[in-house]
């Protein structure tokens, strides 16, 4: 093929890329922060045709809106899935069809890994790592013992990527430090659903003293379950609080830190809509791209007692939350 006619150059440039993106839900106001990023992004003005579908927390709505995608013959298909496994059939027909798909947020457990074009997130594993190691950093700079630690988890959406490895992160802390473990209890990443978790939890447990929320969604649930026991979150195991920790460091999440409610957020960037952008415009003219992308994160606490902690690829800083990083979400 020649050099293109300015005609042809001209369309070219107008021509819109056709994208659908597949949101798992609104279950959290990281997803709700994720989708805005994500739709803002991807708008007419930067040269974007965005097809939005809201799969309500289900994957069979996601099947349904990536079949209605790749019958559209969209240029590119980004889809946040709502759990790992399970998307081997759909992914391949979008490469059949030639779609290329980009990953966001949790991520997919596919035979061939070559189904994914890219994939952009966050590492979940560190996030647990950087909790974990708090939290040990923290009890032993207080004098508390291992075995004083009663923990409870409350899960996000089971099978998926954040979960599974927020619990496990847990869970594999617990068996190596020698904390109690009561209870993992799925929550499904919703305020409601963790607040009444909690409430059977504290009937049950009259000695649990560290409540591990996989998100802030939870954690706000998780709090008004325990204040309206009668009991008293804080860091202050040892007076009979119930310490909160928690993940994604969202404007609410970040606000019960300020108070002293939540002891520990460790932040779960959901502004992931620049970095899309990039990765389709890559792709659709054959650019180089990188296949995964971390997105970068902070942990935040207003006890000052632990600075750093130790992560196995070096030292980690804890943040001290300011009102400017408050206003900033
Ligand atoms: O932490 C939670 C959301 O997958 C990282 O999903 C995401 C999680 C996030 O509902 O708030």
């Amino acid at each position: 093929c020649g050099k293109k006619s300015d005609a042809e150059e001209k369309t070219s440039e107008q021509t819109l890329i056709d994208v659908g993106f597949s949101q798992l839900g609104a279950e959290s106001d990281w997803r709700i922060a994720n989708t805005e990023s994500i739709r803002n992004s991807l708008s007419n003005e930067n040269g974007f045709n965005l097809t939005f579908d809201d799969a309500q927390q289900k994957q069979d709505k996601q099947f349904i809106a990536m079949r209605k995608f790749i019958q559209q013959e969209k240029d590119c298909i980004v889809l946040a899935p709502v759990m790992e496994d399970g998307w081997d059939t759909v992914l391949q027909e979008a490469k059949d069809a030639g779609i290329p798909v980009i990953v966001v947020d949790r991520r997919v457990n596919v035979q061939d890994t070559r189904l994914v074009t890219a994939w952009v997130g966050s590492d979940f594993r560190k996030e647990a790592s950087i909790a974990c190691e708090w939290l040990k950093s923290y009890t032993e700079s207080n004098g508390i013992k291992p075995e004083e630690l009663f923990i409870v988890d409350i899960q996000g959406t089971l099978g998926a990527t954040a979960q599974i490895e927020r619990s496990d992160g847990l869970k594999n802390a617990c068996e190596k430090y020698g904390w109690n473990l009561l209870e993992q209890v799925p929550a499904d990443y919703t305020q409601a659903k963790a607040k009444e978790v909690v409430s059977n939890l504290l009937n049950k447990y009259k000695d649990m003293n560290v409540v591990y929320c996989e998100n802030d969604n939870e954690a706000i649930g998780a709090i008004e379950a325990i204040e309206e026991s009668g009991r008293k979150v804080g860091s202050n195991i040892s007076a009979g609080e119930i310490m909160i920790i928690s993940f994604d460091a969202t404007h609410s999440g970040l606000k019960m830190v300020m108070e002293g409610k939540i002891a520990l957020d460790v932040e779960c960037n959901p502004l992931q809509g620049e970095e899309v952008a990039l990765l389709v415009k890559k792709v659709q003219n054959s650019d180089e791209f990188h296949r995964y992308t971390y997105v970068k994160e902070r942990a935040f606490s207003m006890d000052q007692t632990v600075k750093t902690v130790k992560l196995r690829d070096g030292d980690y800083e804890i943040t001290t939350l300011t009102e400017d990083i408050i206003a900033d979400r």
